[in-house]
């Protein structure tokens, strides 16, 4: 018999499920980073690149596999991760002396019907951005470069929908199963207090975890000031055009 038809899309539905992906990078240092036994001469720096939930809430219930396509000159550059224990990062570990371009590829559960979706991180391993940049990655010994992302779901079929906004099974995602507080799912606010499923993310930021309400402020109060900025820059600039049409008036009557 068939199957019932569980594919129905839900019509004007769109639902969306933050993530961050990048890589961290360090230096290899006698002190602070050794080398582990047998790594190649050459390799300068430990890195590894990453998908995983804002603050590590879980992502594995929409996200199933992802593909990490390394450089050639890695052994066996393609990487599939999966299987991941709920809550914890789909991520590939590596030494290296070279920056490259990462294909990262992302498979969703085959609940969903959707096909796979790329993305390109390029791996950083020098300091990069402005001075003060460099030198906060100096200091802390590490070159982040992490981006966010959304992962929008358009008209997701009933089936995948229901998964994308049931409760939680804490156990079954990695938490302690009722008993207890304090698993990483429930951590910042992630999962609202009737445990579903949300697109929330958490109200402050705290290291390792800039990803926040908090943040998403701060950096729209630094769009408004810069739009300030440039909007008196072109006051001036209509001032000084001004200025330059009358002083051409001026000559022509004279
Ligand atoms: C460059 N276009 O020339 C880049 C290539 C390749 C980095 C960087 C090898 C690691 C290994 C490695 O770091 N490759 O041998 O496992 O800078």
């Amino acid at each position: 018999m068939a199957p019932p038809n569980t594919n129905k899309r839900c019509k004007g539905v769109q639902i969306f499920r933050p993530f961050v992906f990048g890589s961290t990078a360090r230096l290899f240092d006698p002190v602070t980073n050794p080398k582990p036994a047998g790594t190649p001469d050459d390799h300068t720096h430990s890195w590894t690149v990453f998908v995983k939930g804002v603050d590590d809430v879980d992502i594995t219930y929409w996200c199933k596999k992802v593909t990490f396509k390394l450089h050639d000159s890695i052994p066996n550059p393609t990487r599939i991760i999966e299987n991941v224990q709920p809550g914890t990062p789909f991520q590939v570990s590596e030494t290296g002396w070279g920056e490259f371009e990462i294909v990262i590829k992302i498979y969703y559960v085959p609940e969903a019907s959707e096909k796979p979706q790329t993305l390109y991180h390029h791996l950083r391993l020098h300091p990069y951005g402005t001075d003060a940049e460099k030198e906060e990655m100096r200091t802390k010994g590490e070159v982040i470069s992490w981006s966010y992302e959304e992962q929008l779901f358009n008209e997701p079929n009933e089936q995948f929908f229901d998964l994308l906004t049931s409760p939680v099974d804490r156990k079954a995602a990695g938490g302690k199963g009722g008993k207890g507080k304090g698993t990483k799912l429930m951590r910042g606010g992630m999962v609202g207090s009737t445990g579903e499923r949300t697109a929330l993310i958490p109200v402050g930021s705290r290291p390792g975890q800039p990803y926040s309400r908090e943040t998403e402020k701060k950096e729209m109060r630094r769009m408004g000031e810069a739009k300030a900025k440039v909007d008196e820059m072109v006051k001036e600039a209509q001032r000084q055009y001004m200025d330059a049409e009358r002083e051409l008036a001026a000559l022509r009557q004279g």
